[in-house]
């Protein structure tokens, strides 16, 4: 049989070091298929429940390798089912390349069955590169660029073959006027500024009293650099929540996760500090900076479009963090004055007594942040943790401590539900000897991360280690939103959007042959997450969680806690409960000024 369009192109993949898929199949890409079946397993296809999850991991894939992450779809809903996945790639920078089938070349434009313009419809998503091939020889530099871009501008590229397309025979571009003859291959270069640009990021650094670091995703491979100018300028560090693996937390001057999900020091970090050093972030919610003026600025950013965006800093350097990092260390001298470290060490010393304190406040039945705060001590060395949107954002942010060596990581710009479990099988696909955790949402499981949980009973026995966690917070309730409902609108729960139903996540686990626990008490949660650390086969531990503890943000303004307070004379469901007493405690203890 002769080389079709769809085995060249299989085997350009491989070329380009792709070895593995996630995806799900259908006639409009059944081409590729059978190349992928005829390449012999040169390229593994990882089957998912759905096109959505399978972008996803293509982006955790990204996250947690550092390589291209590959996804694809058939044409139509397969095609379209694959937007937010590669939204969320797209969001956190992350190299991904889409590849989806599409109706025969003679059938486009004819309102044919599944056919969608999926040029239109992925031109913001994958605006840096898709384009459909139309004649063979095309396939060769489509290919060859998609990738290429994928990688050196961290974008989303989508491939997109007409079904037709994929059985012709394969030809070489001949060589003739109109041809493309191109190659693969692409390393990274060495982003570092000029030398005059580090000096003068220097003089603003060294002029700080009290320097503050924002670390984001960007400084992930830059722990040590980080270390050594922290502790240069004396600076205290805040991490972005994608930015969470880049410091440990046993750093007494790491003042944790910033923002609505953030810590209280992070937050006294920015609104004292008089020097802002920025590295990797895109941290998005300014209120959270040091206003402006109020601090100077230096930002590190390999990409140039992310500087000066939500702060306006004096020096912006394009660079990589731990290079730029690196080269900017020499210039910078040592601080003399250690009393802001010692300022930033104690308010962080005292708010993790202040999380471990709410932890322990009783709940009905559960505390929430006690699920995650008795999970932190007993995470297993290089462990990767993965979180859904929701809640137990909150307390994946601020309570988990982590330590060097583990990776952690969910969908931080996009923010979408139902990246958790499909992020953690991505994660243990790349790393089957590390154990992988995922927390969740019950909301989130009943989106699409219970189906998921069928790919992991396909696939878990062929993982060296066997240890694959998700933990289901079970509050019957979409629960983050309730309190931005209450807290940031003032209104009271409503019951018809808010409300979920109740459903047996351990039991549904046992049923497809995982194993399932279930723990409805504080004391059991210790010995839960132990028993699941030490299980045979990937666990799905569910807690029922009481919805009546607050994720608050760490500073809340006066307004939103009147509104909050308003709220609860206005008959949410939940007044006169024990916790909303807790929760005006609590109130009272983050508003600023207020300690
Ligand atoms: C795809 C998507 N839809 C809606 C939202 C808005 N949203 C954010 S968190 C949340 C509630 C999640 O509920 P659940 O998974 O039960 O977690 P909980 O907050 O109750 O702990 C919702 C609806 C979102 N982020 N993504
Ligand atoms: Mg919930």
């Amino acid at each position: 049989m002769a080389k079709t369009v769809a085995d060249f192109f299989v085997e350009r993949l491989h070329a380009w070091g792709v070895r593995r898929i996630y995806g799900y199949p259908g006639d409009g890409i059944n081409g590729v298929f059978g190349a992928l079946q005829r390449a012999k397993g040169k390229i593994e296809f990882i089957q998912c429940r759905h096109e959505e999850m399978a972008a996803f991991m293509a982006s955790a894939h990204a996250k947690f390798t550092g390589q291209l992450g590959v996804c694809i779809a058939t044409s139509g809903p397969g095609a379209s089912h694959l937007v937010t996945g590669l939204y969320d790639a797209r969001l956190d920078h992350m190299p991904v390349l889409a590849i989806a089938g599409q109706q025969a070349r003679a059938a486009l434009g004819g309102h044919y069955q599944q056919e969608v313009d999926l040029p239109a419809m992925l031109k913001d998503v994958a605006g840096a590169f898709t384009q459909t091939v139309v004649t063979p020889p095309q396939v060769r530099h489509v290919t060859d660029r998609a990738i290429r871009i994928a990688l050196a501008e961290r974008r989303v590229t989508a491939i997109i073959l007409p079904n037709d397309l994929q059985e012709m025979e394969y030809v070489e571009p001949p060589r003739a006027h109109g041809t493309l003859h191109s190659g693969i291959g692409y390393a990274a270069p060495r982003t570092v500024p000029y030398e005059h640009d580090l000096r003068r990021a220097a003089d603003v650094l060294n002029a700080g009293k009290r320097v503050a670091i924002l670390a984001g995703a960007g400084a992930l491979h830059a722990t040590d650099e980080l270390i050594a100018v922290a502790d240069r300028l004396g600076a205290g560090v805040a991490k972005a929540l994608l930015g969470k693996a880049a410091l440990p937390d046993d750093l007494p001057w790491v003042t944790g996760s910033i923002g609505l999900l953030g810590t209280r020091p992070s937050y006294d970090l920015m609104t004292e500090c008089d020097t802002l050093l920025m590295v990797g972030s895109g941290f998005p919610y300014s209120e959270f900076l040091p206003k402006e003026g109020a601090a100077r600025g230096v930002q590190i950013d390999l990409a140039p479009d992310m500087l000066s965006l939500r702060y306006p800093m004096e020096v912006n350097l394009v660079g990589d963090s731990a290079e730029t990092l690196r080269a900017l260390l020499p210039l910078l001298r040592e601080n003399p004055n250690r009393r802001w470290r010692e300022q930033v060490e104690d308010w962080t010393r005292k708010w993790w007594q202040t999380l471990e304190d709410r932890a322990k406040q009783p709940a009905d039945p559960i505390n929430p942040q006690r699920v995650a705060w008795e999970l932190s001590p007993r995470l297993p060395e290089r462990c990767i943790i993965t979180s859904d949107s929701g809640s137990c954002a909150n307390w994946y942010a601020r309570d988990l401590r982590m330590r060097r060596g583990m990776m952690c990581s969910l969908s931080g710009g996009l923010a979408s539900m139902g990246a958790g479990v499909p992020y953690a099988i991505a994660a243990k696909f790349a790393h089957p000897d590390r154990p992988v955790i995922a927390l969740v949402g019950d909301g989130a499981m009943q989106m699409n991360n219970m189906a998921e949980l069928i790919t992991v009973a396909k696939y878990w026995r062929q993982w060296s280690s066997p240890r694959w966690i998700c933990g289901v917070f079970n509050n019957e309730d979409l629960n983050q939103v309730t309190w931005e409902q209450r807290v940031m609108e003032g209104d009271p729960k409503f019951e018809a959007s808010q409300r979920i139903p109740n459903v047996p996540y351990h039991k549904f686990a046992e049923l497809i042959g995982l194993k399932g626990i279930y723990v409805d008490t504080s004391e059991g949660i210790a010995s839960a997450w132990a028993e699941a650390l030490a299980a045979d086969r990937p666990v799905v531990v569910e807690f029922k969680t009481d919805p009546e503890v607050p994720p608050l943000p760490p500073h809340i303004t006066l307004k939103q806690a009147k509104a909050f307070a308003s709220t609860l004379v206005k008959g949410d469901p939940a007044e006169g409960r024990v916790l909303v007493n807790t929760a005006r405690e609590v109130l009272a203890s983050v508003l600023p000024g207020k300690d």
